[in-house]
């Protein structure tokens, strides 16, 4: 049995099944996504075999990265890298990537949780049934300093591939002749229980370079929650019967760049106006301009508004500097505390700075325990981007039973780190910039 010593009322005090009862059967299912590269490329030897994940996928595009996973946090990527199938090495994008906080407040005021440095979290890691990973591999994590020392390892890391669908299509010169090609993702998550609540943390990896990161939260709402009395939550039985208090789950991703294999990267914050026709204009103008960020920033998302982080190293065929634009997904940003107030912080790299909020590691005296803090005018050189997205769960009926799956997320979009979409068939090869028809 896992133990669970939270403790806490709201929180669920055991979990139901054992590790050893879901051990049994939970294999390798078939078609293992971690495939073996074919040729023999110059991957650096910075893992074990047993923590690298490397997925080629049928598009032509490597994924390569290795895994740790930690007490806390839960499961950390490292060294994350791109390679599109017309580059001949691979490109680092991430030097390192995890999660760094689930902060939980209830709109009663009543509580708030850190899932992540206060709950547990990464001591809750489940083990995956086979199906659970539909065409990929579970590998088996070694949970550190485990609270039930007798069980420390889970299988509980699915890597798989998983179609999305049209990566593009367009019309040839015939009507019969179309370019389209269904695009391919790898897919690497892990679920993870705290109290009532199961989190799936997914990393989306996908061949035109774009990754995506992605909580859902699943399991079931806490019954020692239906006791909202004061109009902020919402009644899940039957008439006026168990009111589901209200509450937040702010979820941080800390990325630590390194692009190009080069932890020295610039920010870069862009923004548009729009102004009415002129005199004799036809439509309205938008004009958007680039600011360099310099020094450590807390940003508020805006119509219009966007960051990348660009590479002081490597610059794609085009003679283009390489980057990587913040896609935020959908969020509710909570204004409650400090470090909730903003959608994104840059920071400059420190190593003690690891949790978006009670944070655990020691920075020193009056160094502040939360990542707005740690935002004090540093210059920005080498920048670590904690990334803010907010979910107001107002719960609902159709939250019993099991409660379906709510994601909160955001991406990374290649921008000219290659010259031309990655994905070109080799018969467009030539359409880059202006094309020039005929020979
Ligand atoms: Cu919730």
């Amino acid at each position: 049995m896992r133990v669970n010593n939270i403790g806490r009322a709201r929180r669920r005090t055991a979990v139901g099944l054992s590790v050893a009862a879901l051990t049994v059967g939970a294999t390798t299912a078939a078609g293992p996504a971690v495939a073996q590269p074919k040729a023999a490329p110059a991957a650096a030897a910075d893992c074990s075999a047993a923590y690298k994940i490397e997925q080629t996928l049928a598009t032509g595009t490597k994924w390569s990265m290795c895994w740790h996973y930690e007490s806390e946090a839960g499961l950390v990527l490292e060294n994350v890298s791109y390679k599109p199938k017309g580059e001949a090495a691979p490109i680092r994008v991430l030097t390192s990537a995890k999660l760094a906080q689930i902060h939980v407040p209830y709109d009663d005021g009543s509580v708030e949780y850190d899932d992540l440095t206060g709950a547990g979290f990464g001591q809750g890691l489940m083990d995956m049934a086979p199906g659970e990973c539909p065409g990929g591999t579970i590998k088996t994590v070694k949970v550190p300093d485990a609270w039930d020392p007798e069980h420390p390892n889970v299988k509980g890391l699915c890597t798989t591939t998983r179609s999305r669908g049209h990566a593009y299509r367009m019309q040839g010169d015939s009507a019969s002749k179309v370019f389209q090609q269904q695009g391919k993702d790898l897919l690497v998550y892990t679920v993870n229980q705290v109290g009532w609540y199961e989190y799936i943390t997914e990393w989306r990896f996908s061949d035109d370079g774009a990754i995506n990161m992605n909580v859902g939260a699943t399991g079931s709402l806490s019954p020692g929650d239906y006791d909202a009395g004061d109009g902020r939550g919402w009644p899940i039985g039957k008439g006026a019967k168990s009111y589901a208090t209200s509450h937040s789950h702010n979820v941080f991703w800390r990325l630590n760049f390194g692009l190009d294999g080069n932890s020295k990267n610039k920010v870069e914050q862009y923004d548009s106006v729009v102004s009415p026709p002129a005199a004799n204009g036809e439509a309205p103008r938008n004009k958007t301009t680039r600011t360099p960020i310099t020094k450590e920033l807390a940003g508020d998302a805006k119509n219009m508004r966007w960051w990348r982080v660009v590479s002081t190293t490597g610059k794609n065929k085009d003679d283009h500097a390489r980057s990587y634009e913040l896609v935020p997904g959908a969020t509710s940003k909570y204004p409650g505390r400090s470090y909730t107030k903003h959608d994104v912080y840059f920071t400059q790299y420190k190593k003690c700075e690891q949790f978006a909020s009670n944070n655990l590691r020691n920075c020193g005296t009056g160094a502040g325990k939360s990542v707005d803090k740690w935002v004090n005018g540093q210059n920005l050189t080498h920048p670590v981007a904690w990334v803010n997205i907010g979910f107001h769960h107002v719960a609902r009926d159709e939250d019993q039973q099991p409660m379906p799956v709510h994601w909160q997320g955001f991406s990374l979009a290649p921008r000219d780190v290659t010259a031309m979409n990655p994905l070109t068939p080799p018969e467009l090869a030539d359409q880059n910039g202006q094309i020039e028809r005929g020979s």
